[in-house]
């Protein structure tokens, strides 16, 4: 019940926007709500974001409305538990290469027969409106909550089509992308190989009916992947966005 990003899916109208969450704490996750997203990515792989601070995090997101994700560490099941059990309405797992890792990444996110997630769930079940019982939250998780793995090496690339169809959203991380094809970002240009290796993953999933996603580091470049058609786009970075306005306000106070 009440999975923003899942409604927005659903209806297909347009892209979710989001915001990346890197600083620990329950005032930058409201902060970042309020500003009008449809999700926020609480970063547990590259962010400073621990067990203690994730469970401050996502029900501060789920209460204001919008979908908690949970960028997990690494791959490993438990990961994938703790994230959802603290209500994230869906996981995203880094740097997936083979369809085993992506099998059991869907697996530790499903409750039995779809999987093997343990069920103990009063935690999680605060991130819903209304607040289901434990039946019904047992009966509507598998369904309800989205599964995730980002693009961004080539053998997921080279998999890309069979990923497609196991997964909820294929989500492009462009910078490891670039650096495991052999075409890194830098400063700020992507080589045409990149972007053909990103249209790639659009196509794969448009093919499956898996929805896409992929991580910006501006309005401007998230406005140009809506245009494409993708339909889950992050917007900025609480870290990035905190630095640029601070130099901003500092350059025109000393009038730079
Ligand atoms: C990437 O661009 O590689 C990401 O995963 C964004 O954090």
């Amino acid at each position: 019940k009440s999975n923003k990003l899942k409604q927005i899916f659903a209806e297909g109208k347009r892209p979710a926007m989001g915001l990346w969450q890197m600083i620990p704490g329950a005032n930058v996750s409201r902060i970042l709500a309020r500003a009008g997203a449809d999700w926020i990515m609480v970063d547990c792989e590259h962010g400073n974001v621990d067990d203690a601070a994730m469970h401050s995090s996502v029900p501060v997101i789920a209460e204001l409305g919008l979908s908690p994700i949970v960028r997990i560490p690494d791959l490993q099941p438990w990961m994938v538990k703790r994230a959802l059990d603290s209500g994230a309405h869906g996981i995203l797992a880094p740097l997936v290469r083979t369809i085993e890792e992506v099998e059991n990444l869907v697996a530790a996110a499903k409750f039995p027969p779809l999987g093997r997630r343990g069920f103990g769930s009063p935690i999680a079940m605060q991130s819903f409106h209304p607040i289901p019982t434990f039946t019904e939250y047992l009966q509507q998780a598998n369904e309800s909550l989205l599964t995730m793995v980002q693009i961004e090496t080539q053998e997921a690339l080279d998999l890309v089509e069979q990923i497609a169809p196991l997964v909820d959203v294929l989500f492009i991380g462009p910078f490891d992308l670039g650096n495991n094809i052999g075409h890194p970002i830098i400063d700020g240009k992507m080589d045409p190989e990149l972007d053909e290796a990103i249209a790639k993953v659009l196509r794969a999933g448009v093919a499956a009916g898996t929805k896409c996603g992929i991580f910006c580091t501006s309005g401007e470049q998230a406005k140009r992947y809506a245009d494409q058609g993708f339909h889950m786009i992050s917007a900025a970075t609480d870290f990035t966005a905190l630095g640029a306005v601070m130099e901003g306000a500092l350059a025109a106070a000393r009038g730079v």
